[in-house]
C-alpha cells in the first residue's frame, strides 16, 4: 500500500482486524478447483428469463472495470487496497433478465465440495460485487480463485467464492458452506463484526453444535439462524433470547425449558416442535407453521401469533387441532392474540 499512510490504513480496519504482513495475501480454505477436462464456463441460472453462460474468453472480451477492495477475512487479517479487475456482477445479471421473485443469489464454486455462499440480490448489487479475473493487473492465481472468482466488497471474505462456476437466482436464501456448516454469520458485515451466528460461542463449539444439531444448555443469545435447516434440533434449556430463526426449518425441534424470550420465529416451520415449559415471552410467531407444536407449560406473555396491525408484512401463524396451548397461557396474551388463538383452537373464551 505505497500510497496510504499508516493512519489511513488503521481507519479502514473494522473492529478486531489486524493488517496482514505487507505484500502478503494468505490462502484460506480450498486451495484448488475441481479438476476436469470441461472448459470453464460461468453460468447464470434460476429465476431469470434467459439463463446464459460465458466461456473465459467471452468474459475477458466484456468491458472490464477495476476496483480497489479492502479484504477482511473472518480469521482477523485484513488486506486493504487490493486491486481487482473484472466484470461487475450487474453486467452479467442484466442480460439474463432477473425475474421479480428473485431475491437471493447463490454463488457455487467449481470445487470438490461444490463450495457455495449466498447474498441477497439487492445487497450484492449495492455492494458492487465483482466477477474478478485479475489481481494487480495479472490473471488471478489458482489458489486465490483463478481463473475467475467473486469479490464482494464490504463483507468478510467468505462471501467471495473462489473458482466461480454458477450464479443461481433464488426466491429463498440457500445457505452457503461456511454459514451452514461452521456457523459463520449469514450477513458477514465486518463493520458490525458479524463473524459467527452466535456471538458467545467460539468457532469450534459452533461447528460441533451445528454438526450434532445440538444446542442444549448453550448460551446462544442473539443467535442469527434465519433460514437455517435445523429440523429435529435439540435445544433443551438453551439460552436463545432474541434469537433470529426467521424462515428456519425447525420441525420437531426440542425447545423444552429453553429461553426464547423475544425470539424471532416469523415464517419458521415449527411443525411438531416442543416448547414445553419454555420461556417464549415476546416471541413473534407470525407466518410460522405451528401445527402439532406443543406449548404446554410455556410462558407466552407478549407473544404474537397474528399481526397486531393490518399492514404487517406477514400473515397469522398456521394452527391445527393438535397445536397445544394451555388456558393459563392464552390468558396472558393480548386481547387480539387471545381472540385469534381461541378461534384457531376452537376454544370458547374461558
Ligand atoms: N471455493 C471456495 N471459495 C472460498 C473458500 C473456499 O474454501 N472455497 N473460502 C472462503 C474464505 S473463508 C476466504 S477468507 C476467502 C479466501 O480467499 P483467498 O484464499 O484468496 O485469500 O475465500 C473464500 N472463498
Ligand atoms: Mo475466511
Amino acid at each position: 500500500m505505497p500510497d496510504r499512510s499508516q493512519n489511513e490504513i488503521r481507519s479502514v480496519l473494522p473492529p478486531n482486524q489486524l493488517l496482514a504482513a505487507p505484500g502478503k495475501w494468505p490462502v484460506v480454505g480450498e486451495k484448488a478447483p475441481r479438476p476436469g477436462p470441461e472448459p470453464w464456463r460461468v453460468t447464470v441460472t434460476g429465476l431469470v428469463a434467459d439463463p446464459r453462460s460465458w466461456t473465459l474468453e467471452q468474459l475477458r472480451e466484456m468491458p472490464q472495470v477495476e476496483r480497489i477492495v479492502d479484504i477482511h477475512c473472518v480469521t482477523r487479517w485484513s488486506k486493504p487496497g487490493a486491486r481487482f479487475g473484472g466484470i461487475p456482477l450487474a453486467a452479467l445479471l442484466e442480460p439474463c433478465g432477473p425475474l421479480p421473485e428473485a431475491r437471493f443469489l447463490s454463488f457455487v464454486a467449481r470445487s470438490e465440495r461444490h463450495h457455495s455462499t449466498s447474498l441477497p440480490l439487492q445487497e450484492a448489487l449495492d455492494l458492487g460485487a465483482l466477477v474478478a479475473l485479475t489481481y494487480e493487473g495479472e490473471p488471478l492465481e489458482t489458489n486465490h480463485g483463478g481463473p475467475v472468482r467473486m469479490v464482494v466488497p464490504g463483507r468478510y471474505f467468505y462471501k467471495s467464492v473462489k473458482w466461480l462456476e454458477t450464479i443461481a437466482l433464488l426466491a429463498e436464501d440457500r445457505l452457503g458452506y461456511w454459514e451452514q456448516e461452521a456457523g459463520y454469520h449469514n450477513v458477514g458485515d465486518p463493520w458490525r463484526e458479524q463473524r459467527y451466528m452466535a456471538p458467545n460461542l467460539d468457532r469450534r463449539q459452533l461447528r460441533a453444535a451445528l454438526e450434532a444439531k445440538d444446542f442444549s444448555n448453550l448460551d446462544l443469545r442473539s443467535l442469527d439462524a434465519a433460514a437455517y435447516e435445523l429440523a429435529g434440533l435439540k435445544a433443551r434449556r438453551a439460552l436463545l433470547r432474541d434469537a433470529d430463526f426467521r424462515r428456519a426449518n425447525l420441525q420437531q425441534a426440542h425447545f423444552e425449558e429453553a429461553n426464547l424470550s423475544n425470539a424471532h420465529l416469523q415464517g419458521a416451520d415449527l411443525r411438531n416442535a416442543l416448547f414445553t415449559n419454555a420461556d417464549i415471552e415476546g416471541a413473534d410467531f407470525c407466518g410460522a407453521d405451528v401445527r402439532g407444536a406443543d406449548f404446554t407449560g410455556a410462558s407466552l406473555f407478549g407473544a404474537t401469533f397474528c399481526p397486531e396491525h393490518p399492514d404487517a408484512p406477514l400473515g397469522p401463524a398456521l394452527f391445527d387441532p393438535t397445536t397445544r396451548i394451555d388456558e393459563a397461557a392464552i390468558d396472558k396474551l393480548t386481547p387480539v392474540q387471545q381472540a385469534f388463538v381461541r378461534e384457531k383452537l376452537n376454544r370458547p373464551p374461558g
